[in-house]
Order: C-alpha cells, then sequence, then structure tokens
C-alpha cells in the first residue's frame, strides 16, 4: 500500500515490532509464485484438522517442518503422508533482513536461523481464533509476513485470551516480528476485509501469511 497518509515501525507491545510496507511489490509477488507452488504440494494447502472436531477456517501449508495441532513432524500424517518442502535458504536470509529491520542490530539478526514457515491463506470470511504460540522448542522471535488483503489483527497479552488488547490494521507488505516478553503473547485475526487487495501483489483475493519460526528441533 502507497499510503497518503504514512505508517510509521511501531513498539505495540514490548518486542512486537509493527513495521508497515516492508516488503515491495516484486517481493510480494515473487513471495506469492513461491506460496501457490507449496500449496500443490508435496503436501498440499488444506483446512488444518483440530483434536477436538472441526476444522480451521483458515488453510495452511508447511514449510521446513509440519504443523498440527500441537505438534511439528517432517511428514505430514494428517495428510497425505509425505515429507513437507525444504525451508529454502533464501527464506532464512529474509527472516534475517526481517529482524533487523524491526530490532536494528543486524549482529543478533545473524544469529536467527529459522527452520519452519506457515503459510495461512484467509479467504474473506476466514479467522483466527485469539491463541498462543508455544509449539515450539524454542523462544526465537517469530517473523510473520502479510500479503494481499488488510485484515485486523488483535495483540493481546501473554496471561489471558481476553482484554486487554490492541487492534491493528495488517495491509499487504506489512512485517510483523513478535520476539522477546511479546513471543508468547495472545492474538489472533478477528477480521479480514474482503476486496482491499491490490492484485499487482499477484493475489487477486484474499489475504496470505507467512510466519517464520525456529522449531528446535533436529533431525
Ligand atoms: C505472536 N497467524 O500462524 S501472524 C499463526 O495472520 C498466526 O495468519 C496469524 O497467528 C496470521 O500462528 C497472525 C502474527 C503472529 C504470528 C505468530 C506469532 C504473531 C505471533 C507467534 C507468537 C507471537
Ligand atoms: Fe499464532
Amino acid at each position: 500500500m502507497s499510503a497518503l497518509i504514512p505508517r510509521p515501525t511501531m513498539e505495540v507491545a514490548p518486542g512486537a515490532v509493527h513495521v508497515p510496507d516492508w516488503l515491495t511489490l516484486e517481493q510480494q509477488r515473487e513471495l506469492v509464485t513461491a506460496c501457490r507452488d507449496w500449496a500443490t504440494g508435496p503436501v498440499p494447502i488444506r483446512h488444518t484438522e483440530l483434536p477436538r472436531g472441526g476444522v480451521m477456517s483458515v488453510q495452511t501449508v508447511c514449510v521446513g517442518w509440519h504443523w498440527q495441532p500441537y505438534q511439528y513432524t517432517r511428514i505430514a500424517g494428517d495428510v497425505n503422508g509425505l515429507r513437507v518442502a525444504a525451508f529454502p535458504d533464501w527464506m532464512v536470509d529474509l527472516g534475517r533482513r526481517a529482524l533487523t529491520a524491526a530490532y536494528g542490530e543486524a549482529a543478533a539478526a545473524a544469529d536467527y536461523t529459522p527452520d519452519t514457515a506457515l503459510i495461512n491463506f484467509y479467504d474473506g470470511q476466514a479467522k483466527m481464533g485469539m491463541h498462543q504460540d508455544k509449539d515450539e522448542r524454542s523462544s526465537a522471535p517469530v517473523v510473520s509476513l502479510s500479503i494481499g488483503d488488510t485484515c485486523v489483527f488483535r495483540v493481546g497479552n501473554t496471561e489471558t485470551r481476553t482484554k486487554p488488547y490492541t487492534d491493528i490494521e495488517l495491509a499487504s507488505g506489512d512485517l510483523f516480528v513478535f520476539g522477546g516478553p511479546s513471543r508468547y503473547i495472545f492474538h489472533g485475526v478477528p477480521k479480514v476485509h474482503e476486496g482491499t487487495a491490490d492484485p499487482a501483489t499477484g493475489l487477486t483475493s484474499g489475504r496470505l501469511n507467512i510466519t517464520m519460526r525456529v522449531t528446535g528441533l533436529t533431525g
């Protein structure tokens, strides 16, 4: 989004930094192309099944490690039994540049080596309830990249899934990094603003979110 009113970089909570318009349109198109490819296989994008029944409204495909509630594996046992695509080196580099952009510490960012990405696709009706991400055995930061429709992103607190929280608009090209005290913050996506995507991103409808993480797993 080329804003008439520029949106500044904001530390929303300690360690939670929003960097609007971080990705160029060309980078967004490249990421959309990569995600389209991963969505087709080896493990196709799907609505993740929840252990207590039901499925998530968001569709997810994983790279590096496969996530299902509430564990990471190399093999997608709940989808088709195949090994997920490898986590590419260019994405490690992108994660390090994201950390540098958010925290301004290139030396610390050089030690950041994400090994998994969850790629979420939201159609106009999809949402994500308030949750914490704690299936990783590492407290390293999570890097989030948004492409396509703008959404309302709810940043809560580390104690409860309820108030107090802050609602923020996440638009195409935005970067968000969650580290330090915010790594275990409750967060969710209560609403996607349908039809707000710029087709120049390569997405004509819906919202794509890529989160890079460090699983802390080996093998
Ligand atoms: C804060 N995804 O995949 S991105 C998720 O837009 C997830 O698809 C949302 O929550 C989405 O788990 C939100 C921002 C985000 C992602 C992971 C986090 C914030 C986070 C992990 C820890 C703390
Ligand atoms: Fe999350």
